[in-house]
């Protein structure tokens, strides 16, 4: 599987670095299959991260997903989904690797700048949330 599924978060969006990080994106060698600024719902943002519904954090999670625009994005890379992880750097932008986008732009553990698919499944299910077949066919 050579697509996975990206988000530049809120945070980022709002701070003016959504073209700053699509520099850093096509620098590493993906290929932006698909794009959309859109603003999720509160319901939006329960349904993407569902996975996380019973953990302390999904309702502060799910406020700050909706609050403003999110970018999403199809990327396409060899590997891609680990390729796309291993660019955006640990969740915690504090122990996140020196040269990571969360390092360079995340804030804290909640406003962390992006989101990455964590599995080819998820990348799958999670591109058919945002995109239609037509959206991503090339
Ligand atoms: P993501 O799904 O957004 O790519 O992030 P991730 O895999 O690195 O981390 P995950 O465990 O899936 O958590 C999803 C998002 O929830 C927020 N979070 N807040 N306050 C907290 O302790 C906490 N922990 C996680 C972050 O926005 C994290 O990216
Ligand atoms: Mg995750």
């Amino acid at each position: 599987m050579n697509q996975t599924f990206a988000m530049i978060k809120p945070d980022a969006v709002e701070r003016g670095l959504t073209g700053k990080i699509i520099n850093r994106i096509e620098e590493a060698g993906f290929t932006i299959v698909a794009m959309k600024k859109v603003q999720l719902s509160l319901q939006d943002a329960q349904n993407f991260y569902a996975v996380h519904k019973e953990r302390p954090f999904f309702g502060e999670l799910t406020q700050f997903m909706s609050r403003s625009p999110i970018v999403a994005l199809v990327l396409q890379k060899d590997n891609a989904y680990s390729a796309w992880r291993d660019l955006m750097g640990a969740t915690n932008p504090t122990e996140a690797a020196d040269g990571t986008i969360r390092k360079e732009f995340g804030q804290s553990i909640g406003e962390n700048a992006t989101h990455g698919s964590d599995s080819e499944e998820n990348a799958i299910a999670e591109i058919s949330f945002f995109f239609s077949q037509f959206e991503i066919n090339r």
